[in-house]
């Protein structure tokens, strides 16, 4: 039953479905996307950066030319989700395996999807050697800060002070080390062409990532080099905090560390 809030505003209730269908306004799902459900959580970020990553394959024309290499984390389920050849890497390994099939098929356009716990803990040296040797590769971070789909424990990239699965009192510099900022750290490495960190949290940023995504892939089809785009994305589960806290919460703990913005192009 509908509730009326003390200030006028009405309470749509979610404890049972509508009593009638919601109207369907557009199918928003890419082309590239088979299925428009996936077992990610609610709020989570990753199905945003993502959908990003195929909207930009499908504007530039690239689809039939594009080959993709994911890590392991939450955004692999998407793997089989997207209409685009993929292949599965081992942990921290993508850019090296991008590196052989860009090597091997020159006219595809070859793009890695990772996360801060697969590339930064698991595999931080494919993606820095990867951009030394400027390959003409574009590889994707979606950083959340934690191992999501393990539960929630501290990565490399865990802001000072975050709260995770194993640092409860939040990340302590003395015991725990700093966090690494990746996408500066990889604007610093010659051989890197193009370089920016964006976000999903909300509309703007959204906006602003999809054009970093669109740079980096121009960049590519260029043969300019290597290029890296890192995303933050929301993980309400594995910060434990509720699912619509998740936006404000990036922008006030990894926003503060990992600046938002292009850093090399
Ligand atoms: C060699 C190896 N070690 C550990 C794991 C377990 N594992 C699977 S996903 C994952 C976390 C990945 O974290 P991240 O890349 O940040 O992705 P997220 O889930 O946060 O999106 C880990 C540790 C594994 N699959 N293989
Ligand atoms: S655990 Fe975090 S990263 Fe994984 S699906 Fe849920 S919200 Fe997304
Ligand atoms: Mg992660």
């Amino acid at each position: 039953m509908t509730k009326t809030r003390p200030d006028g505003l009405t309470i749509i209730p979610t404890d049972a479905p509508p009593a009638c269908a919601s109207r369907l306004v557009d199918d928003f799902t890419p082309d590239l996307i088979d299925v428009g459900e996936h077992h990610l959580c609610p709020g989570c970020g990753e199905p945003i950066a993502i959908r990003s990553m195929v909207e930009a394959v499908s504007e530039l024309e690239l689809v039939q030319r594009t080959i993709a290499v994911f890590g392991i984390g939450c955004y692999t389920a998407f793997s089989n989700n997207l209409d685009v050849e993929v292949l599965q890497a081992l942990h921290g390994r993508a850019p090296s395996l991008a590196t052989g099939v860009k090597r091997a098929k020159p006219d595809t356009i070859v793009f890695t999807v990772q996360g801060d716990g697969d590339m930064v803990n698991e595999g931080l040296q494919e993606v820095i050697h990867a951009a030394a040797r400027g390959e003409n590769i574009t590889c994707f971070m979606v950083n959340n800060g934690v191992f999501g789909e393990t539960g929630g424990h501290m990565t490399a990239t865990t802001v000072v002070g975050q709260r995770t699965k194993n640092t409860l009192d939040g990340r302590d510099p003395e015991q725990h080390g700093h966090p690494i900022r990746l996408a500066n750290l990889l604007a610093e490495v010659d051989g890197a062409a193009y370089v920016a960190r964006g976000a999903v949290n909300n509309a703007g940023n959204v906006a602003r990532t999809k054009r970093m995504i669109l740079d980096a892939f121009e960049t590519q089809k260029a043969g300019r080099g290597f290029s890296f785009v890192e995303i933050l994305t929301m993980c309400p589960t594995g910060w434990f905090i509720e699912t619509q806290e998740a936006p404000a919460y990036l922008a006030d703990n990894l926003g503060v560390v990992h600046e938002v913005g292009v850093l090399k192009s």
